[in-house]
């Protein structure tokens, strides 16, 4: 059987038994898109402005909910309506990282009521498969899904070896999960997709540990499905709409040589 890398996204969102990954595989192939947008802005003018400007380049929206200093009710709203607007997913990049009955309550309620409005949103597995379990049951009847940090992209990170594997297995055994944040393709058990940030054109890092490679190492050669980027699209003095274009420009072209000739 050929590799999920070596399939069309068209293809993938077809066979795909998760009604959320066949829209995200949908909207990619719509828009010609597999880049996320990490929207790393501290107020909600700033964020609701960027995600307008660079909603048609990209297939999902990251956030993070907790650095928006004056967030309210009206926000999600008005991220839902740009959504709409632009086709895309959210994703919030919670991180969630305790035992199931807390997770529960800070992904369904507090603030933010996270499975409201996110479609996708991520966990450690520290504490073990019962977080996946919390998260699910707020999660699964509304029809989200779950990413699983298998790895991550700064120096000297400790999710490696046999850690990534368990990350592997028990993304495998819970429906609830669709995929991981990591660097590569982790499997072909089910398609269960990659996502990775860390992916810079330009910058090779920042000063807090922030590590970047190029889409064409990322998708072409690593099998990962949807770069992420942040600062590169946003970052001071750029034109935040011409690079997100050149970003999916980038990752879109990284997809067609690894599907290679026709
Ligand atoms: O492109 P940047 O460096 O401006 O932003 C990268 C974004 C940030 C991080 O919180 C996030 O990606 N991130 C994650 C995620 C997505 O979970 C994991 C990781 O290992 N590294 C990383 O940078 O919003």
């Amino acid at each position: 059987m050929a590799s999920y890398s070596q399939k069309t996204y068209a293809q993938r969102g077809k066979e795909h038994a998760h009604p959320l990954v066949k829209e995200l595989f949908a909207i990619m192939e719509r828009k010609q898109s597999n880049l996320s947008l990490a929207a790393d802005v501290s107020t909600k003018a700033e964020l609701l402005a960027l995600a307008d400007t660079v909603g048609p380049y990209i297939c999902v929206l990251k956030t993070h909910i907790d650095v928006v200093s004056d967030f309210d009710a009206d926000l999600v709203e008005r991220l839902q309506e740009l959504a709409a607007k632009h086709d895309f997913l959210i994703f919030e990049d919670r991180k969630f990282a305790d035992i199931g009955n807390t997770v529960k309550l800070q992904y369904g309620g507090g603030i933010y009521r996270i499975a409201d409005w996110a479609h996708i949103t991520n966990c450690h597995v520290i504490p073990g498969e019962g977080i996946i379990q919390g998260l699910a049951e707020v999660g699964k009847p509304k029809g989200r899904g779950l990413l699983l940090l298998a790895e991550m992209s700064s120096a000297g990170m400790l999710a490696t070896g046999a850690y990534t594997d368990k990350n592997v297995e028990m993304a495998i055994a819970n429906d609830f999960v669709i995929g991981f944040i990591g660097s590569r393709r982790f499997t072909e058990e089910r398609d269960l997709i990659t996502m990775t940030p860390g992916v810079g054109l330009h910058a090779s890092g920042d000063a807090l540990g922030q590590q970047y490679r190029t889409p064409t190492k990322i998708i072409t050669e690593n099998g990962s499905d949807i770069i992420i980027v942040g600062r590169g699209i946003y970052g001071p003095g750029k034109d935040a709409a011409a690079e997100a274009q050149r970003y999916r420009e980038a990752g879109w072209t990284a997809y067609l040589n690894r599907l290679g000739p026709k």
